[in-house]
């Protein structure tokens, strides 16, 4: 069902003249085999890549488990615990069980992705994470004829976790994709950043990644895995239905209720740096608008 994402662009390909070169290398591999689709090879989606610094994402993160500003995070996530770690996947699944995280990555191929990330509050960064495919774990599992949705929860140990004592979420942090979704190959379960584990404060030791969704969407410090036919409840969609939707794709024509998506403040260039516009699909059109076809995305947002 899921096919490989070829690109594998690294940090050493993130000057425009490498990347130009390595993408007509690969389109022109790619072309032969019929899957050059999968690359994207828009003007947009050729623009250099320039990763963030390991020391940005780091700091600016969204982990309400930690508290709501944005260097709580990197303040207290410390206190967590990550090892052991395991994750239980169950539901609509062949071998549902408690999976330890070692076993899991042993089965798994990580390897380096640089992607875009766009929160719904407007700014925007570029990570490269280290990882391995969701639809690898889920096929390990062995999901089950029927199943259609995909849902995730956060560890929630509130001894470990001040944030947890306001009730700003309800927890433990929920969040689902649609199964085709969760089986797409840009879809990635990240462990590592810059080639070192994952910082507690961005999701250690597992969390999800899907690059064309609002940052809400990549939820950290996952602990269960759950295979239904079900849409899931998600965290933010129950808090405030009217704001945040199921799908919550990044989408510059749709805006949030008390603010434009239009455009975005990339992190890191000074509170001066220039807005620019958002891309469909945060850049990943070519790759994801046929899982959409026939959707009314004001509708499903
Ligand atoms: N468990 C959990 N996951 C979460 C969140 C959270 O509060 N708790 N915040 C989300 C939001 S709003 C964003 S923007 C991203 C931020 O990821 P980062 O801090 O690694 O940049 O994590 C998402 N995953
Ligand atoms: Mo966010």
């Amino acid at each position: 069902m899921a096919r490989r994402w070829t690109n594998d662009l690294t940090r050493a390909d993130i000057t425009p003249e490498n990347l130009f070169v390595n993408r007509r290398q690969i389109m022109a591999g790619l072309a032969g085999a019929g899957l050059a689709g999968l690359v994207g090879n828009t003007a947009q989606a050729q623009e250099a890549l320039e990763p963030n610094s390991f020391e940005d994402i780091a700091s600016y993160c969204n982990f309400y488990e930690f508290g709501t500003g944005k260097g709580d995070p990197s303040q207290y996530a410390h206190l967590m615990t990550t090892e052991p770690w395991s994750v239980k996947i169950d539901g609509m699944v062949d071998k549902p069980g408690d999976y330890a995280l070692e076993d899991i990555l042993s089965e798994m191929t990580i390897e380096e992705r640089i992607y875009r990330f766009r929160c719904v509050e407007a700014w925007s960064m570029v990570v490269p994470w280290n990882g391995f495919e969701l639809a690898d774990l889920l096929q390990m599992a062995g999901v089950q004829e029927g199943a259609k949705y995909v849902s995730f929860e956060t560890l929630y140990r509130p001894a470990e976790m001040p944030g947890t004592a306001v009730p700003v979420l309800e927890w433990p942090y929920r969040e689902g994709l649609r199964l085709d979704e969760a089986m797409h190959p840009l879809t990635l379960m990240a462990t590592g950043l810059y080639g070192k584990p994952l910082p507690n404060q961005n999701g250690a030791p597992l969390r999800l990644v899907v690059p064309w969704k609002y940052g809400f969407k990549s939820i950290k410090s996952i602990v269960r895995i759950t295979l239904s036919d079900q849409e899931p409840p998600t965290s933010w969609n129950m808090a405030n239905p009217r704001e945040y939707g199921f799908y919550s794709n990044v989408n510059p024509n749709v805006n949030h209720p008390r603010w434009s998506q239009a455009s975005e403040r990339p992190l890191g260039g000074g509170i001066f740096a220039k807005r620019k516009p958002t891309l469909m699909f945060n850049g990943y059109e070519e790759e994801v608008a046929s899982l959409y076809e026939g959707m009314d995305l004001r509708e499903f947002f």
